[in-house]
C-alpha cells in the first residue's frame, strides 16, 4: 500500500499497512509508513527526519489514544474517587522517547525506525520540549503525572495551554538574552483538541442581588475556555491519563462584523485579542498593573474551567442516581493545589456551589475545605503571593465578596475558640489591610485557612513550615500540616535518559523490578566493592561523558576532556541558589592554579565545571552572575597553562532535554543553596539516582538525601538552617571577618581578570557596604571557606578511583526513595484517599 515514495530513498521497502495498532516492528514500520502518507503535515513525497518524527509520533499516538479511551471508560464505570491536580506549571519536555519507552516498546520502534533507515535517538531530537513551566515545581507536577499513570491512579492533571513557553535562552558578549520559543511552531502530535469540552469563564463585571438575596456575577467580558488534552501513558500498564490544558477562545458573536466593515479591525475583534492574550506566555511579567491583572486571569481561568469540568463529571457520573447529594462531593473528588498560584479555586468552588448550585454558605464551606488540599514550595517572603485587593475586586468582585466572609468567619472562629491568639490574628488574617495604600490578598493564607491538608516538600522544609512561616496556624490546627518529599520519575531520570547504567543495574539486581520498586536499588549495596561491577559502571558512566562531551562541542565550540571531573550545578539562576559561590569557588581554584609549577598543576584533579540555568528576565543580578560565569570561561578556557587542569562551561538554554543529557554523564553536582531556603530541590535526586556525588549544605531534600546515601558519600559544608538568622545579626552588628580567600576571589575579578565588564555592583552584594540593606543575605562569604575545603576533599575522594566508584554505586543505592511512586503514594494514601484503578 505504500512505497519508496513515502521515504527518502534511504529507506528499505517497508511491508504493506497492518491493522493500525501495531506492536511488532514490522507493523510498526508499516504504520509509521501509513501516518507519513495519510496523516500528512507537510508536502508529500518526503521522508526527512522531522517527517520522520511526526509520522512515529502519530503512531505513538495511535496507541495511547487506544489506552486512553480505555482508561477513561474504565473511570467511568467504577466511578472511584478522583485527583485533580491543579498546576500553572507542567515541565513535560519531550514525549516521544517516553511514551514509546512507558508502553515497553523502545527495542520495537528502534527496529522499525532501522527498518525505515532511521534511528530512534535521531528522529527523537526532532521533537520540541514543551517547557509550560519555570523550573522545579512545574518538572515536579510532570513527574507526579508519570507516576500517577503508573499506580494506576484516578487522576487528572489541569493547566494552560501558553502559546509560548519557557523563553529561550541566547548567550552573547552582553550575557542572557530572551527569545521567544516557539513549542507549537508546526503542531505538537501529543495534544488533542476536544471540541466539545468548552466552559465560559468571566472576568470584570458585578454582583446582581436577587430579591430573595441570592448573588449572581454579571456584567464584564466572558471568555471560552477550550480542552486541549495530553495522554499520559503509565510505564508497563494499560491506564493512561489526561494533563487538561485550556486554552482561551472567543466565540463568533464576539465578532462585530458590522465594525469590521466599517473598517475598525481593532474594535471588531478585541474579544478575540482579549482571549488571545491570557494563554500567550508563561509567567507574564506582573511588575506593572495590566501585568498583574493578565497573570490574575490566567491563574482564574484555570481554576474556574477546571472547576467547572470537575463539577460537570460529577454531576454527570451520578446521572440516573436520586440519591446523590453534594455532600458526596469530597468522596470522589480531590483538588490539590499545586502553590498558591490556583488558589482561586477555593472561592470559585464557593461560588459555583452557592450560586450555582443553590448551596448555602456552611454546606459549601464544608464541601469546599474537604476537597481542596495545598502545597507550598517556598518561604522566600518575596515569592510568597499578594494580590492587590484593588486589583481583585475589579475582577473577580463575587470572589472577593467570598474571602471577605472566609476572612470574616475565621477571624470570628478564632476569637470564639482560640481566643489566646489573637494577638496573632493580624498575621493570620487573610485580608491584609496593613498598608492602607494597598491592601492585600495574602493567597498561602487563604490556602491554609481553607485546605484540609497543608504540606511541604521536604523534611526540612515542612519543619520549616510548622516553626515558622505557618507557626500560628499549626498551633491551631495541628493534624493540618504534613510532610511529602518530593520524588522524581525513575521512568524518564535513569531508564530512558542513561539506558546502560540501567541495564548495568537490572543485571546485577538480576530483576528490573527497581523501575517501578525504586527502593530494589539498596540491592545494589551488597557490590559496592565488586571490581567487576565498578569496571562496567565506570565504562557506562564513561559513555555517558562522552555523550555529553560532544554536546558541549557542539553548543559552546568548547572541547572537554572526558577524563577530567564532571562537575555540574544546573537550575534556575537565583542568589538564593548561589552560583556566585560556585563561580567564585571556581576563580579562587584559577588563581591557585596560576600560581602553581608545573610539577604542583600535575597533581591536582582536572576539572571540567559546568553551569547552566536561565534569569528571570527582569532579575538584573542574575543576569550579571550568567555573564559573570560565561567571561570566567572565555579566560580560562583559552589559558594554554590551564585549560587542560580547568574548564569553565556555560551550558545555554538549559531545560528538560538538556538535563536528560547532563544528568547521566555528571560526577558532582553542586545543590549549594543557604540552608532553610530551597524546599526540597529535585535534582539533587536525579543526579544522586544517576551515581552522581553531592556537594551540598544541609539545605531542602539533602538532608535526607544524605541521610539515605550515607554521610561518607556527601560532601557536606555550610551553615545550618537554624545558625542562618545569628549569622545575618552577627553580620549586621560588624562580627563577620571574611576568610582571605574570598577577599582574595572578589578581589581577582574586580581587578579585571575577566574582562572590562564591571562586576562591582554583583559584587558589592557579598560586602558589608552594599547600600542593599541586606549586605550578603545569602551568606556567600561565611560559607566560603567550608566550601573550599569540601572541594579539596572532592579532589582527593577523585584521585582514588575505587572509592569514588563505591560512593557512586552507594548514591544510586541509596536512592531509592527520591522516587515520585513513593511521594504520589503517600498523597494518594495521606491526602486524597484514593486508591488505583487499574483497566482490566
Ligand atoms: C521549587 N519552586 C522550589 N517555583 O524552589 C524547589 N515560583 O526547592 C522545589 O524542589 C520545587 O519547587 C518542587 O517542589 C519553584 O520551582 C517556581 O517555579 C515558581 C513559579 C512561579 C512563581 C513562583
Amino acid at each position: 500500500a505504500h512505497n519508496k515514495e513515502t521515504t527518502d530513498g534511504s529507506a528499505a521497502k517497508v511491508p504493506a499497512i497492518a491493522q493500525p495498532l501495531a506492536e511488532k516492528p514490522s507493523d510498526i514500520a508499516s504504520n509509521i509508513a501509513f501516518h507519513a502518507r495519510y496523516s500528512p503535515h507537510f508536502s508529500p513525497l518526503k521522508f526527512d527526519p522531522e517527517q520522520a518524527y511526526y509520522a512515529t509520533a502519530d503512531s505513538v499516538r495511535d496507541l495511547l489514544i487506544h489506552r486512553w479511551n480505555e482508561t477513561f471508560l474504565h473511570f467511568h464505570k467504577v466511578d472511584p474517587k478522583q485527583t485533580y491536580y491543579l498546576s500553572m506549571e507542567y515541565l513535560q519536555g519531550r514525549a516521544l522517547t517516553n511514551a514509546i519507552g512507558n508502553l515497553g516498546l523502545s527495542g520495537a520502534y528502534a527496529d522499525a525506525l532501522k527498518k525505515l533507515g532511521y534511528e530512534l535517538e535521531e528522529i527523537a531530537e526532532k521533537e520540541k520540549d514543551a517547557a509550560l513551566g519555570n523550573g522545579g515545581l512545574g518538572r515536579l507536577a510532570s513527574c507526579f503525572l508519570d507516576s500517577m499513570a503508573t499506580l494506576n491512579l484516578p487522576a487528572w492533571g489541569y493547566g494552560l495551554r501558553y502559546r509560548y513557553g519557557l523563553f529561550k535562552q541566547l548567550i552573547s558578549k552582553e550575557g542572557q538574552e530572551e527569545v521567544a520559543e516557539d513549542w507549537l511552531e508546526k503542531f505538537s502530535p501529543w495534544e488533542v483538541v476536544r471540541h466539545d469540552v468548552l466552559y465560559p469563564v468571566r472576568f470584570f463585571g458585578h454582583v446582581e442581588v436577587s430579591p430573595t438575596g441570592s448573588r449572581k456575577w454579571v456584567g464584564g467580558e466572558v471568555i471560552q475556555a477550550l480542552a486541549y488534552d495530553v495522554p499520559i501513558p503509565g510505564y508497563n500498564t494499560k491506564n493512561t491519563i489526561s494533563l487538561r490544558l485550556w486554552e482561551a477562545k472567543s466565540s463568533a458573536k464576539d465578532f462585530n462584523l458590522f465594525e469590521f466593515n466599517e473598517g475598525k479591525y481593532e474594535s471588531a475583534s478585541q474579544l478575540h485579542s482579549k482571549a488571545q492574550q491570557i494563554c500567550a506566555v508563561l509567567y507574564p511579567g506582573d511588575a506593572t498593573e495590566d501585568g498583574k491583572i493578565l497573570r490574575l486571569k490566567q491563574q482564574f481561568f484555570l481554576c474556574s474551567a477546571s472547576l467547572q469540568d470537575i463539577i460537570m463529571r460529577f454531576k454527570e457520573r451520578r446521572e440516573g442516581n436520586m440519591a446523590w447529594n453534594w455532600s458526596d462531593f469530597p468522596s470522589k473528588v480531590a483538588v490539590q493545589l499545586n502553590d498558591t498560584h490556583p488558589t482561586l479555586a477555593i472561592p470559585e468552588l464557593m461560588r459555583l456551589l452557592m450560586d450555582g448550585e443553590e448551596l448555602g454558605w456552611d454546606e459549601a464551606w464544608d464541601v469546599t475545605t474537604r476537597t481542596v488540599a495545598y502545597t507550598n514550595h517556598t518561604v522566600l517572603p518575596e515569592a510568597l503571593e499578594k494580590w492587590p485587593q484593588a486589583v481583585m475586586y475589579k475582577l473577580l468582585p463575587r470572589h472577593m465578596e467570598i474571602i471577605e466572609e472566609i476572612d470574616k468567619r475565621f477571624m470570628a472562629m478564632i476569637r470564639s475558640t482560640f481566643s489566646s491568639m489573637e494577638s496573632k490574628l493580624s498575621d493570620m488574617q487573610i485580608l491584609d489591610s496593613s498598608n492602607p495604600q494597598k491592601p492585600v490578598v495574602r493567597m498561602a493564607n487563604l490556602c491554609v485557612v481553607s485546605s484540609h491538608k497543608v504540606n511541604g516538600v521536604a523534611e526540612l522544609h515542612s519543619d520549616i513550615l510548622k516553626a515558622d512561616l505557618f507557626a500560628n496556624y499549626f498551633s491551631i490546627w495541628p493534624a493540618k500540616f504534613q510532610n511529602k518529599t518530593n520524588g522524581v520519575t525513575p521512568r524518564r531520570w535513569i531508564k530512558f535518559c542513561s539506558p546502560e547504567l540501567s541495564d548495568i543495574i537490572t543485571k546485577w539486581l538480576k530483576t528490573d523490578g527497581w523501575i517501578t520498586n525504586l527502593d530494589l536499588l539498596s540491592g545494589l549495596r551488597q557490590f559496592a566493592d565488586n571490581d567487576k561491577l565498578h569496571a562496567e559502571w565506570a565504562s557506562a558512566k564513561m559513555a555517558n561523558k562522552h555523550r555529553l562531551a560532544q554536546y558541549v562541542l557542539h553548543v559552546t565550540g568548547v572541547s572537554i576532556d572526558p577524563n577530567s571531573l564532571f562537575d555540574i550545578q544546573i537550575k534556575r539562576i537565583h542568589e538564593y541558589k548561589r552560583q556566585l559561590l560556585n563561580i567564585l569557588g571556581t576563580v579562587y581554584r584559577y588563581k591557585k592554579l596560576k600560581e602553581m609549577s608545573i610539577e604542583e598543576r600535575k597533581k591536582t584533579t582536572p576539572r571540567t565545571v559546568m553551569l547552566g540555568g536561565k534569569a528571570f528576565a527582569t532579575y538584573t543580578n542574575a543576569k550579571r552572575i550568567v555573564k559573570l560565569v560565561n567571561d570566567v570561561g572565555s579566560v580560562v578556557n583559552n589559558d594554554p597553562e590551564i585549560n587542560n587542569y580547568l574548564k569553565v562551561i556555560f551550558i545555554p538554554n538549559y531545560n528538560v532535554s538538556v538535563a536528560e543529557l547532563l544528568i547521566p554523564g555528571s560526577e558532582l553536582s553542586q545543590h549549594i543553596s543557604t540552608a532553610g531556603m530551597e524546599a526540597s530541590g529535585t535534582s539533587n535526586m536525579k543526579f544522586s539516582l544517576n551515581g552522581c556525588l553531592i556537594i551540598g549544605t544541609l539545605d531542602g531534600a539533602n538532608v535526607e538525601i544524605r541521610q539515605e546515601i550515607g554521610e561518607d558519600n556527601f560532601f557536606l559544608f555550610g551553615a545550618k538552617a537554624d545558625e542562618v538568622a545569628k549569622l545575618r545579626k552577627d553580620r549586621e552588628n560588624g562580627l563577620f571577618k571574611p576568610d582571605p580567600r574570598f577577599e582574595e576571589a572578589k578581589q581577582f575579578i574586580r581587578g579585571g581578570a575577566f574582562g572590562s565588564y564591571d562586576y562591582s555592583a554583583l559584587l558589592d552584594s557579598l560586602e558589608g557596604n552594599s547600600g542593599y540593606g541586606r549586605a550578603d543575605y545569602f551568606l556567600v562569604g561565611y560559607d566560603f571557606p567550608s566550601y573550599i575545603e569540601a572541594q579539596s576533599r572532592v579532589d582527593e575522594a577523585y584521585k582514588d578511583r575505587k572509592r569514588w566508584l563505591k560512593m557512586s554505586i552507594l548514591s544510586t543505592a541509596g536512592s531509592g526513595k527520591f522516587s515520585s511512586d513513593r511521594t504520589i503514594s503517600q498523597y494518594a494514601n495521606e491526602i486524597w484517599g484514593i486508591k488505583a484503578c487499574p483497566v482490566p
